[in-house]
């Protein structure tokens, strides 16, 4: 569990400062990996936190939607400068405003609710907790449902919650990755064409060795959940043994680059663990004690190993 919190705070924290920009030439992340400054994180590993600590302190797999509304909207009113989406923050000021998470949810984009990937980047943590592939599928719909109501939003917090399930189930597995099994195990949990159609695309590309702008262009590095999920665990597949790897192919391409390396650092780091993480890059994680508390916390709750 420390290696999905570290992971995704480190994906996160990496490519903060290159969302929203073209691609990445490798030797400017080189520098961004030599430098020397705090590695500051977003709102990916700030929500990403207060659900694995939300978690963490219910019996396993307990959710309560309505506290943990609340918990989201008072890490955004503590530090609203992290980066958060408007429809995000929208909601966590009219939670705050005592209008139910439900009616904020579906209040957004004229009454279509958010399919931005805002659910998904949080969501690894239920991988930890969940009894099962549909448990915890369901887990992730249900903490994504709090701020999107579009089905896209959640679909893509089910994909997430379901591949981090499977990396960190995969942790006593052969140390192969079987790439068509884990599409294979995601696709028949996640009953939704577009998905479907988007993670063969990233099978195939996987098989092709497809590079980060080719593989951008095909399934989409945006700030939508369908835009940027699959590009997520397509960094992760291509790279499944070296967390760093897949991080700096989720930022390559350019585009949300915080969300995509936060999303695959977290799948990396659940496969491989946090011992397998740069120790001078989590050294200058802002958010490196916290993270380590919070994983103390859910293994001390029995939920899960370190
Ligand atoms: N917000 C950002 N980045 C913007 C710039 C940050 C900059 N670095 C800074 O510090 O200022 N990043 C964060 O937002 C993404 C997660 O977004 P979330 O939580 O899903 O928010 P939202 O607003 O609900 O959805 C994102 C956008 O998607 C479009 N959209 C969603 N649903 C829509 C719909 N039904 N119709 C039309 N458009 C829809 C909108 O543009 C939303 O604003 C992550 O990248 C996180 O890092
Ligand atoms: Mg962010
Ligand atoms: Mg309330
Ligand atoms: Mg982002």
């Amino acid at each position: 569990m420390l290696g999905l919190l570290l992971g995704t705070a480190l994906g996160d924290a990496l490519g903060a400062s290159f969302e929203g920009s073209q691609a990445v030439p490798a030797r400017t992340l080189d520098a961004a990996e030599r430098a020397d400054e705090t590695l500051v994180h977003t709102d990916d590993t700030a929500l990403t936190l207060v659900l694995a600590e939300h978690l963490a302190a219910r019996d396993p797999a307990g959710l309560d939607e309505d506290v943990l509304a609340d918990e989201f909207a008072a890490v955004w009113q503590k530090e609203p400068w992290r980066g958060y989406g408007p429809g995000a923050a929208q909601v966590f000021e009219l939670t705050g405003g005592g209008m139910s998470w439900q009616q904020a949810a579906v209040s957004l984009f004229g009454g279509a609710g958010s399919y931005g990937n805002g659910g998904a980047m949080r969501v690894a943590p239920v991988a930890a907790v969940g009894n099962g592939p549909h448990h915890v599928a369901e887990l992730g719909r249900r903490t994504a449902a709090i701020t999107h109501a579009h089905e896209h939003g959640q679909h893509g917090a089910e994909v997430q919650a379901l591949a981090a399930y499977l990396a960190l189930e995969r942790e006593s597995a052969p140390r192969v990755l079987d790439i068509d099994q884990f599409r294979h195990d995601l696709t028949r949990v996640v009953r939704c064409r577009a998905w479907h159609e988007k993670l063969d695309r990233m099978s195939e590309l996987v098989r092709t060795g497809a590079d980060p702008q080719h593989a951008a262009h095909a399934l989409g590095n945006d700030i939508t959940a369908l835009g940027s999920v699959p590009m997520a665990v397509m960094s992760f597949v291509s790279n499944p043994d070296e967390p760093i790897a897949a991080i700096r192919y989720a930022i390559g391409a350019g585009g949300d680059t915080d969300t995509i390396a936060a999303m695959a650092g977290a799948l990396a780091g659940a496969r491989n663990g946090a011992a397998t993480l740069p120790e001078r890059l989590v050294a200058r994680l802002e958010v490196g004690d916290h993270a380590r508390e919070v994983a103390r916390q859910l293994a001390t709750a029995g939920n899960t190993g370190a």
